[in-house]
């Protein structure tokens, strides 16, 4: 495949790059960490976002070796972080066909000694609410594996995987993350309100910590405040940027 073709040598040409969204504690300011985005900067039509070539992709083995690479440019760029004083945690977003690859339990635990001053519970792995359902027995080894390692997990788009509420009480992630369609109109739609209501209530009781994504305006991180969840990540707090201007950013923050 001809588009193929051209990913792979986007990644062997160092075109790939990875951009970094914020993710904070409103309540106390403080910077929990960054969720790691892949960009395409193409030499002829600039930064391209993952929704124009990751579909592709994912159908096909060249998803692992992106994902790799992520994984090794997040954990690199933590090590980096680190040097300037800053202590992060890094969310790496897992194609559930990477996350299903046979060895990605032993190819993860060989990148991470790669990085042996970035602690694995630095790193948290964001796969679908759906990969966790699919052959349950199966991803719970592969989740418990990772987490015996220090690894942990957030379920990403969370609520629109039809989990079942008797499904919840066995769900190995340490974190939910509230899609944001129901964040989105969340201030309008008492039933969207009460979805994320429920999923805060049920992740308390679970022990789970609960992020909304996609908060886009002040009022949502108020309201999502008063409901009780105060993890946010969204474009009212920062877009998506690359790494060099986290530094800048995180003064700014302070
Ligand atoms: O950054 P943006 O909002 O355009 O991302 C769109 C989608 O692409 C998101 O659903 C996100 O989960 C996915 N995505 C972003 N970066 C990566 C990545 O490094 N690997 C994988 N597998 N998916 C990613
Ligand atoms: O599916 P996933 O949660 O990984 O998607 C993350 C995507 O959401 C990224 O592509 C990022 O660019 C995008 N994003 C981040 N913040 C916001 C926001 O406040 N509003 C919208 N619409 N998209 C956002
Ligand atoms: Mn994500
Ligand atoms: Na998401």
């Amino acid at each position: 495949h001809q588009e193929l073709e051209r990913m792979r040598r986007a990644l062997q040409h160092g075109e790939l790059r990875l951009f970094y969204q914020p993710k904070v504690n409103m309540r106390t300011g403080e910077v929990i960490g960054v969720e790691a985005l892949i960009r395409w900067q193409h030499p002829e039509q600039g930064i391209l976002a993952p929704a124009e070539f990751l579909p592709l992709v994912e159908q096909s083995s060249l998803i692992v070796d992106i994902g790799e690479w992520v994984l090794h440019e997040a954990l690199a760029q933590l090590a980096e972080w680190s040097q300037q004083g800053h202590e992060l945690s890094v969310s790496v977003n897992i194609a559930t066909r990477h996350f299903q690859h046979i060895d990605f339990v032993a190819r993860l635990q060989a990148i991470l000694a790669e990085y042996p001053g970035v602690a694995p519970g630095r790193l948290e792995l964001e796969i679908l609410e759906s990969v966790a359902l699919e052959d349950v027995e199966a991803m719970r080894a592969v989740i418990a594996a990772c987490q015996a390692m220090g690894v942990r997990f957030a379920l990403d788009d969370f609520g629109t995987g039809y989990s079942s509420l008797n499904y919840l009480k066995q769900l190995p992630a340490e974190t939910l993350k509230v899609d944001r369609s129901f964040v989105r109109d969340m201030l309008d739609d008492q039933e969207d309100l009460a979805i994320i209501e429920g999923v805060i209530g049920l992740a308390s009781v679970f022990g789970k910590e609960v992020i909304a994504e996609g908060v886009e305006t002040p009022e949502h991180g108020v309201m999502l405040m008063r409901i009780g969840c105060d993890h946010a990540q969204g474009y009212a707090i920062a877009r998506p940027m690359p790494a060099d201007s986290m530094h800048d950013w995180l003064k700014g923050f302070e």
